[in-house]
């Protein structure tokens, strides 16, 4: 009875509340709910944030032109290498890119090119290639091994990928070859035999050129800066080449108790809107693509490997090729169409100093359809320089005249405008680089889409 009696007035009570009571409760519910999900956004960005370093990590090695053949004589060549991977098809656009990196910079340094193939060279490519470069040419074909499936995957699943990923317009999806490419490039170039007594290694790709002179030494400059990894270009990649490589490459990460560093929180879009509860179901039940098993989304940035200057000590490290031995054995070589750019980009922002990586922005940089270019320093173009050659402000003035705040030597670049310094967007160079850079574009600059060209140098 007395029981009873209790029931009915509770029931009175949830049935009949008064009405400010109950939007009393609501909002109390939602005050909580909202101070939960605050303080998740703050936490968040406060564990991803990427501190500003006390000073400036990264800037360009040199400024205006010097006298090449001077700083080719004060130092011994380093232990580098061009590499260059080409099919014999490619003759011509091997030729140009070689004639144009001998001509901006190799003539005076004679390094030596090793040229890759998966299959034999064409006497024409050894004839005419050997007699453009001025240093040493060497010819090698890339051992079989190197340019197949791993002999653990399914042949006919990953050819039945492949052939689905070029239904679904996949970006180079369709062709087996270039997934061989994309994993031998990140997982087994280092250590060829051609390439195993080499430190250093630049990567040219057929049609590539170079619009500035470069007259001093790269190799030379990463070993004294003490850097380990160089690029010019740094991109959104292609969303559906790679839903699964960031999970995979953070899987890693957890696995082997790397602590996540300004350099890898700068990988990461943050803030996220997303609360707590949201980021798991996503990233551990529905394996969203980009995102990690905790949630974290990658921002999809990564550096072109198309250009490339580093040392491949690192490459061959226990580090590199344990995540490289892990990601392979995901299969996502094949099951997607993972590309080596975005595979080196996420292993150097994982395991390297953000002080180790250098921005090449004193070079003039060109591969369809994207180019960047630092423009010509004010007073340092060397203009009645013998060895360089006589400078004259050409006919497309526009295109080579001194421009207040760059830092090229003898840039004939694609622009107009004299002042463009690339004709892709700044900001995942900019958001890569900001482990390294104390000076930073305010929120206002950024809001307005206004990104440096590079670290403190206006874009
Ligand atoms: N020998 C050989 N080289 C290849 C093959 N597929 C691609 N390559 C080389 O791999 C590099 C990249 O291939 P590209 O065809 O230039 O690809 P892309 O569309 O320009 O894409 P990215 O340069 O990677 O942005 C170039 O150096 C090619 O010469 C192949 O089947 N055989
Ligand atoms: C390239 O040319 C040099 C000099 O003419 C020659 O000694 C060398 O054997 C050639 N290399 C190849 C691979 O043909
Ligand atoms: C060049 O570098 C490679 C790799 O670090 C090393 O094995 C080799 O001994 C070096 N060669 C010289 C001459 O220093
Ligand atoms: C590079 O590293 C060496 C040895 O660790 C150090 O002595 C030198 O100062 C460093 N150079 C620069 C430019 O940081
Ligand atoms: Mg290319």
């Amino acid at each position: 009875m007395k029981l009873r009696s209790l029931a009915v007035v509770i029931f009175r009570q949830l049935r009949r509340p008064t009405r400010p009571r109950r939007i009393n409760l609501l909002l109390k519910g939602a005050a909580f709910l909202l101070f939960l999900w605050v303080f998740d956004l703050f936490l968040y960005s406060q564990i991803h944030s990427v501190p500003r370093p006390p000073k400036d990590l990264d800037g360009p090695f040199s400024t205006g032109c010097q006298d090449p053949k001077k700083a080719a004589a004060s130092h011994p060549r380093e232990n580098a290498t061009f590499v260059m991977l080409a099919r014999n098809s490619e003759i011509e656009h091997a030729r140009q890119t070689i004639q144009n990196i001998e001509a901006q910079f190799n003539r005076w340094f004679n390094y030596p090119v090793v040229f890759l193939n998966n299959e034999e060279w064409s006497p024409e490519f050894i004839r005419v290639l050997n007699k453009t470069v001025s240093g040493k040419a060497i010819f090698d074909v890339i051992p079989q091994a190197d340019w197949d499936y791993p002999d653990w995957i399914n042949k006919d699943q990953a050819r039945a990928s492949i052939a689905k990923q070029e239904k679904l317009g996949v970006w180079n999806g369709g062709k087996e070859s270039y997934h061989h490419m994309c994993r031998f490039y990140s997982g087994s170039f280092y250590n060829l035999a051609a390439l195993s007594q080499f430190k250093y290694y630049w990567r040219l790709e057929p049609g590539v050129s170079y619009t500035c002179a470069i007259t001093y030494d790269p190799f030379l400059a990463m070993s004294t800066h003490n850097k380990t990894y160089g690029f010019t270009t740094a991109l959104w990649e292609e969303p559906n080449t790679c839903p699964s490589l960031f999970r995979a490459v953070d899987d890693f990460r957890i696995a082997n108790l790397i602590p996540s560093t300004p350099s890898w929180n700068s990988m990461i879009v943050v803030p996220t809107w997303d609360p707590f509860p949201i980021r798991w179901f996503k990233g551990r039940y529905l394996q969203s693509p980009h995102h990690s098993s905790s949630g974290s989304k990658w921002n999809l940035c990564h550096y072109w490997s198309n250009f490339e200057i580093a040392d491949l000590d690192f490459f061959r490290s226990e580090a590199y090729q344990s995540l490289f031995k892990h990601l392979d054995r995901k299969g996502g070589f094949y099951t997607e169409r993972w590309g080596d750019a975005p595979v080196h980009s996420l292993a150097v922002h994982l395991l390297l100093p953000p002080e180790k990586l250098h921005h090449f922005s004193d070079f003039g940089y060109f591969h369809e359809p994207f180019w960047q270019c630092p423009g010509n320093a004010p007073g340092k173009q060397m203009r009645e320089s013998e060895v360089l050659g006589k400078w004259e402000d050409g006919e497309r003035n526009d295109l080579t005249q001194e421009t207040e705040g760059a830092i090229g030597c003898r840039c004939q670049c694609f622009a107009s405008n004299p002042k463009l310094r690339r004709n892709n967007r700044g900001i995942c160079l900019g958001i890569m680089q900001a482990s390294q850079a104390f000076h930073r574009p305010s929120w206002w600059e950024i809001w307005r889409g206004k990104w440096p060209y590079s670290i403190n140098i206006p874009g």
